[in-house]
């Protein structure tokens, strides 16, 4: 009789465990994805997402707008009130406001592109309205202290290609120099990247409105767009999982 009702109660958890799940996901949403498939009007804004797991809570901007949207932004520049030249602590933890300028942190774009496909956005913009943007069909971030990005399948909004000359890369900041250059491209170019020797694109690199070829490559430049000294007036980093 025992063994009847825990055969009983087994089947009834077996049968409650993927309602369980979902609502877990319901709960604790893993990214801006799975808000938006939770309730397709969610408009684009500042939400709660759980990268990794109940305790890893973090504010996140979902871009729910572009190209189809259910975007998890991890990096955005917009205005200058944030600082991006930064040390690897900060890079790997994260840092400025989600309704703002910030970076998610490399622990958590990592988590977000583990062990699923994953597409990337680049959104920019220059100081006369013009936008234009590049997509990259599969993009993750490793484990470690590499942090190494992979990147490819580019894919022209007009923006062209300056990120996949970073493929392969890991992640540098001013006082952790991974780079393949026998300079510090972060000191050197006053941000924190995936430099390779040194860059193509510098998107925390320093706020400077426009040209200003006082220090050179130093801005937010996207090198296939404007060129090596014009730093835009916004960039912003975003991943989806390719459904
Ligand atoms: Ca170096």
């Amino acid at each position: 009789m025992t063994s009847l009702l825990f055969q009983l109660v087994s089947v009834f958890l077996l049968l409650l465990a993927p309602l369980l799940a979902s609502c877990q996901q319901l709960l604790r949403p893993v990214d801006c994805s799975a808000i938006y498939q939770q309730d397709r009007t969610k408009p684009s804004g500042v939400y709660t997402i759980y990268p990794a797991g109940k305790r890893s809570a973090v504010k996140v901007y979902c871009d729910m707008a572009s190209e189809g949207g259910r975007w998890t932004v991890f990096q955005r520049r917009m205005d200058g009130t944030v600082n991006f030249y930064r040390g690897w602590d900060q890079y790997k933890a994260g840092f400025g406001s989600a309704a703002g300028e910030y970076w998610l942190g490399l622990d958590n774009i990592h988590y977000l592109t583990k062990n699923k496909t994953i597409e990337l956005l680049v959104d920019m913009e220059d100081f006369e309205g013009n936008k234009a943007f590049a997509r990259y069909t599969s993009f993750s971030v490793g484990a470690g202290d590499g942090f190494v990005l992979s990147v490819s399948g580019f894919i022209n909004g007009g923006a062209g290609d300056s990120l996949s000359y970073h493929n392969g890369m890991k992640f540098s900041t001013f006082d952790k120099d991974q780079d393949i250059s026998e300079e510090n491209c972060a000191s050197s170019h006053l941000g924190a990247f995936w430099y390779h020797d040194c860059h193509d694109t510098n998107p925390n690199g320093v706020y400077q409105w426009g040209v200003n070829t006082t220090l050179v490559e130093v801005g937010m430049d996207w090198d296939h767009w404007k060129g090596h000294n014009f730093s835009l007036k916004t960039i912003s980093m975003k991943i989806r999982p390719v459904l």
